[in-house]
């Protein structure tokens, strides 16, 4: 388990206070060589505290654990027993779940009786629950606006009761972009370990939450011993658990298996699901024309069920049910673009926008219900046609949240899709997306590692932070000015900890300019000691301040000073040494 270390980030952990003592919201404090300090959004959690002793087979602490109890609206119940078939083995395999999470012996919880125990639910009743007070603090907005936003279901917060480790966040256009990272086990790479490592290592570079995709062998254990450690919600898929549970045949899946899925995810704590509704039989001949098909996992998987059967997929035919489950333990849909474009050829099609009107009739049965829904979009899409897809998603969907997964503006890239998409990812979201799906340099080639992880979170921050201030999000841009005052002053150490990648700036400066004065100095390796802009503009304001000049008086005083030291040097201009 990596300890991470909040000295190498050249900041500290901080909370900021709510309305009761048990509301302690976290931040990122970077104090400043001026003495100030700039105080950042946090999604590290209890892992860059060093007061709070983590232990992988505990679990973290349940911040949210006292608010549901207090509302008395749920209640502990035995849950499904775990099954060979849950954690990816065939029924028959009744080998241990010895991988299963050790700090055990916890029920699940629902809501006892009818009661309506989604944060929807309470916003349109006018509460503002502590997960909204502490959104508020968070985000720094007033906690009216959090239940606002949420009664209109145009933001969302994903919070299963079964999840109290979570600290609560917001998905929204009129809060700050979120990106979520994707990562899983599939059946033929990586570990349990591997996976929990991943997670805090996403969160650790801004993952505001994390879907767990994992196929394969030891699906529920991977799955608990990610929930009990992790400090942003939780997305799942689970049509892909439901496969493996019937061999991986699509034409065997059964409303039944997939139902008990569901109920076997809320118990564990699963914050929001992707469920891939959309995705109708009449739409299906719709991407046979296409270049690149349907693309999306479980949209094919759907589609595959249908064409079998030649019936309508069950996910839409049951969706008034799937709305009652999900109800019970504030599980927040994810409706799922199952027929997004592959290729930019095939961006905003018809296949596309069928698949997008039938979320908008879904949305409003999930808001009937009391439950919360976002909805998925592409994909790949050429910057040209952005804009149209946000504003149609927003006319169909009634304004629910878009959650896209980049999109890539062009095909031509593999290796660098972290790029090809953080460009649309960006736009997108500055015309209104409220979460990024990150997609990783592998996207197309591989399962992510480590440093795939990082590169796709900080190109996705950089999207993200983008927008923000491309929107005028308050407060947004006091950071870049933050970083742009630290680096015009040459404040090079408060330049690396204001950095989105501390390590990185630094270690790059490092390379040519390793020496501590170097940390000081009012130039770097780049342009050298004498062609420094920005040395060069604070000189003008000096000499300008010594005679009582304006800037712009100076600069022309100064050019014909300069031009007579450069006449009498015989027109020479000395180069500067860049090592
Ligand atoms: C996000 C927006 N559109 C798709 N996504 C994510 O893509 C979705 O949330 C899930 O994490 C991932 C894979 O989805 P498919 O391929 O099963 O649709
Ligand atoms: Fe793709």
């Amino acid at each position: 388990m990596t300890v991470l270390s909040t000295t190498s980030m050249g900041s500290r952990k901080t909370y900021l206070t709510g309305s009761r003592p048990d509301m302690r919201v976290p931040m990122r404090e970077v104090v400043l060589g001026t003495g100030d300090s700039v105080v950042l959004y946090d999604t590290s959690g209890p892992y860059t505290d060093p007061a709070v002793d983590t232990d992988v087979r505990a679990g973290l602490p349940p911040v949210r654990a006292a608010w549901i109890a207090e509302r008395a609206d749920t209640e502990h119940y035995d849950g499904r027993p775990v099954r060979a078939e849950d954690d990816g083995r065939r029924p028959g395999d009744l080998r241990n779940l010895d991988a299963v999470f050790a700090g055990g012996g916890r029920r699940p919880r629902r809501a006892a009786g009818n009661a309506g125990v989604t944060q929807l639910g309470y916003a349109r009743r006018g509460l503002v629950t502590p997960e909204m007070e502490f959104i508020a603090v968070r985000e720094g907005v007033p906690a009216e606006q959090v239940r606002a936003e949420v009664a209109r279901g145009r933001a969302v917060i994903p919070a299963n009761v079964n999840h109290p480790e979570a600290e609560p966040m917001i998905i929204g256009r009129e809060f700050l972009v979120k990106v979520n990272a994707n990562i899983g086990n599939s059946a033929v790479a990586s570990s349990i370990e591997e996976e929990v490592d991943k997670m805090t290592w996403a969160t650790r570079w801004g993952a505001d939450t994390v879907m767990d995709l994992s196929t394969g062998r030891n699906i529920h254990s991977t799955r608990e011993w990610i929930l009990r450690n992790s400090p942003v919600p939780i997305g799942t898929v689970p049509i892909y658990q439901a496969l493996e549970k019937v061999g991986g045949k699509a034409e065997e899946l059964s409303w039944e298996v997939y139902r008990d899925t569901v109920i076997e995810q809320c118990e564990q704590g699963v914050d929001y699901m992707t469920v891939h509704a959309g995705v109708l039989l009449r739409y299906v001949p719709l991407t046979a024309k296409r270049k690149t098909g349907i693309v999306s996992r479980g949209g094919s998987i759907m589609a595959a069920w249908c064409l079998a059967h030649h019936e309508e997929n069950f996910l839409y035919t049951r969706f008034a049910e799937l709305c009652e489950i999900l109800r019970a333990y504030d599980v927040t849909f994810s409706l799922g673009d199952g027929l997004r474009p592959g290729s930019i050829a095939d961006a905003n099609d018809e296949a596309q926008l069928a698949e997008l009107r039938t979320l908008g009739e879904l949305t409003t049965v999930a808001w009937e219900h009391d439950v919360q829904v976002m909805i998925e979009g592409p994909g790949h899409v050429p910057m040209n046609k952005i804009k149209e897809n946000v504003d149609l998603q927003l006319e169909l969907c009634h304004e629910a949240p878009f959650y896209t997964l980049g999109p890539l503006t062009t095909d031509i890239a593999p290796g660098y899709d972290h790029i090809t998409s953080a460009i649309g990812a960006a736009m997108i979201a500055w015309h209104g997306t409220a979460m990024l799906c990150y997609v990783t340099p592998k996207e197309h080639l591989g399962l992510p590692d480590r440093d795939d992880v990082k590169d796709g979170m900080i190109a996705y921050k950089i999207a993200a932070h983008a927008a923000d201030v491309a929107k005028g999000h308050p407060g947004a841009q006091a950071w870049d000015d933050a970083l742009s005052d630290a680096r015009f002053e040459f404040r090079w150490e408060d330049q690396f900890n204001l950095a989105l990648d501390p390590d990185t700036a630094r270690s790059m400066h490092d390379e040519t300019l390793p020496a501590a004065p170097a940390k000081t100095a009012h130039f770097c390796s780049m342009c050298g000691p004498h062609f420094c802009s920005m040395r060069i503009s604070q000189d003008v304001r000096r000499y300008a301040e010594e005679r009582g000049l304006t800037s712009e008086e100076a600069i022309e005083s100064g050019l014909r000073e300069k031009a007579a030291e450069f006449t009498a040097h015989g027109g020479r201009i000395q180069l500067p040494v860049v090592p």
